[in-house]
């Protein structure tokens, strides 16, 4: 008899399945919102999205895992070239977004203004397979936006034609390069100087270093730079245009320091980057740059609410799977109460998250059909941040239950899950942290206060009947953070902006548990479906003011953790 140690025992892994028709929620939300022809011509490709992103690029992504984009700065020869070399999933998923036009499918406007949930439908099944590539795609849309809002029509006629094109050979990426050292989040520290150059077609010369580059393989980008003479801060910041390289396919005043070691999105090239008379393009006037810029900041900011809801059913998906193959205690875990009751509440999450951001996604195919009056600007204005920042915390507090549905092994590397955890961590970073989201939200609201959140959530939860309860924990959410704005507004603007980060998530669950139950009330109605509706009474159940009864001075002193003033000491008896 032999004594060599044989695995007794084999763990069938997680699978997928075509990520279209697994996905409830996603279908029952475009049957609701979409004319039944619309749906009709649309949803063949989704469903090819679903079946590539369920089986070959799951599988492709999953055995990529170990691969990053590599940077070489210099040829055998001695020339500095600072050349990044993308990842195999990557080379795929830049052809693949071209051909199913997951950014030209927003411009073609077949559907007038359904365009943009045809868009985003495919992006947002296209995210979790792709390795972060929509990282890229989210900054060539915004590009698109932003060049379209600018009226260049020189430029609008250069690039936009081929930032949409579904021709892989066609097709470019766009950078967005606004990050540097002083001037992170607050974009008014700004280095790079922008100088007149005659002798380039463009007219000017950026000089200074970005600091935190995504996607670094981009022809073009915009960029933030300050034209010599301008004054400091955010408003002597103007926008560029430039292209990445020159007629000989050499960077052009370029140079590529270092790619970034980060915590996730590995596959997703950072890089630092010294300008050195990069020529380039005025996008604008010579002032103004962040309002220029702003129209491709808030199309990111959608695409990062929709990478953060198709993370989550990622994760779901897996654990969902997994649960129904992974036998503990005598029976599958998809039968033990406890581990149902956990992923009941991933779910939940996930149809708030869900509904909160398709809501923006249709509000922008309206505003860009042209069909969008003056109260659906100010609420799609609002509800970006406001959707960007709810969705990225959840995401993130969802990978990490995911991984926890696997036990030991969502901890181990090969099976792919750490990733998730990992990559979600970027969401609630880039494009705006939850706090300067949060401060954006204010600025957004600005003298109307909370007035077009509430009318949306009255409208959403009218005609939901049974959904009482939870529409009731909607509307007070939603007006209590309404008196809490008029409180601290009374109490100045230290108080308001204390409590932004706690009054914006408060909103973000009142408005998806109100969604949500929009959502319920047509899935009861017309397709005897209870699931929304469940969802909605467990979202409720997990909470949805988040103000608190905070004490401004509690805050003060905790934080720093210095007394706000001493107190006498108790005296000894
Ligand atoms: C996977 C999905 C996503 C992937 C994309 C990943 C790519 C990653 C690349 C990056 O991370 S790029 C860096 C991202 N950085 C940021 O998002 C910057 C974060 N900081 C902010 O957003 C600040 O709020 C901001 C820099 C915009 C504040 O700047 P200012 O100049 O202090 O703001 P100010 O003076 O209030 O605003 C200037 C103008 O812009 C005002 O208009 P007016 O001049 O007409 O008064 C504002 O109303 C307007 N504005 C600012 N933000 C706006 C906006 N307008 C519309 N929408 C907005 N969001």
């Amino acid at each position: 008899m032999s004594d060599r140690a044989e695995p007794g025992f084999l763990q069938p892994p997680p699978e997928l399945g075509n990520q279209y028709d697994d996905d409830r929620v996603l279908s029952a939300y475009l049957r609701r919102s979409l004319p039944a022809g619309v749906l009709a011509e649309i949803e063949p490709e989704l469903r090819e999205m679903g079946e590539l992103a369920g089986g070959e690029l799951y599988r492709a992504s999953l055995a990529d895992r170990r691969n990053e984009p590599r940077l070489t700065r210099w040829s055998a020869w001695g020339e500095r070239i600072d050349e990044v070399e993308p990842t195999a999933v990557w080379r795929r998923a830049e052809r693949l977004a071209a051909e199913r036009g997951v950014v030209a499918a927003a411009y073609e406007r077949r559907h007038g203004r359904f365009s943009r949930l045809h868009q985003f439908g495919l992006a947002y099944l296209f995210t979790p397979s792709t390795d972060l590539y929509s990282c890229p795609l989210a900054m060539t849309d915004g590009a698109a936006r932003a060049l379209l809002a600018s009226g260049e029509r020189e430029l609008i006629e250069r690039a936009v034609p081929r930032l949409t094109s579904r021709d892989p050979e066609r097709f470019w990426t766009s950078g967005q390069w606004m990050t540097e050292t002083a001037g992170g989040s607050d974009v008014g520290g700004t280095e790079t100087v922008a100088r007149p150059a005659p002798e380039v077609p463009g007219g000017w010369r950026l000089s200074g270093r970005k600091w935190f580059t995504s996607a670094v393989g981009a022809p073009m980008a915009l960029a933030l730079a300050r034209p010599e003479g301008e004054p400091p801060g955010a408003g002597g910041l103007a926008l560029f245009y430039l292209e990445t390289r020159d007629a000989e396919g050499r960077l052009a005043g370029i140079r590529i320091e270092r790619l970034k070691d980060k915590l996730g999105t590995r596959k997703l090239p950072t890089a630092e980057l010294f300008l050195e008379g990069v020529p380039a393009r005025l996008v604008g006037e010579p002032r103004g740059g962040v309002r220029a810029i702003a129209p491709m900041l808030n199309v990111t900011r959608a695409w990062n609410a929709v990478s953060a809801a198709s993370f989550m059913r990622r994760g779901i998906a897996l654990a969902r799977d997994y649960a129904r193959r992974r036998v503990a205690f005598g029976a599958p875990l998809a039968d033990k109460p406890l581990h149902r009751d956990t992923l009941a509440g991933l779910q939940a999450e996930f149809e708030g998250a869900f509904g909160l951001t398709f809501r923006v996604v249709e509000l922008l195919g309206r505003l860009e059909a042209g069909e969008a009056d003056g109260a659906e600007r100010a609420l799609l204005r609002a509800l970006t941040p406001i959707a960007k920042l709810t969705t990225a915390k959840q995401a993130v507090a969802s990978a990490s239950e995911v991984l926890e549905a696997f036990g030991g092994a969502g901890y181990v590397e090969d099976t792919g899950l750490p990733a998730l955890l990992r990559d979600a961590q970027v969401l609630p970073i880039w494009e705006g942290t939850t706090n300067v989201l949060a401060l954006d939200l204010l600025r957004a609201l600005g003298d109307a206060g909370t007035a077009p959140l509430a009318a949306e959530v009255e409208r959403a939860v009218a005609g939901a009947p049974g959904l009482d309860a939870p529409a009731a924990a909607a509307t007070a959410a939603v007006r209590r953070a309404g008196a809490w704005l008029a409180g601290a507004a009374g109490a100045g603007r230290q108080e308001v902006e204390a409590g932004a980060r706690r009054f914006a998530l408060t909103l973000g669950r009142a408005l998806e548990l109100a969604l949500l139950v929009e959502q319920a009330g047509w899935s009861l109605r017309h397709e005897g479906d209870p699931r929304p509706a469940a969802a909605a009474r467990r979202l409720a159940a997990a909470g949805v003011d988040l103000l608190g009864e905070v004490e401004p001075e509690d805050s003060r002193s905790l934080a720093l953790d210095e007394p706000a003033a001493l107190e006498e000491p108790a005296r000894r008896r």
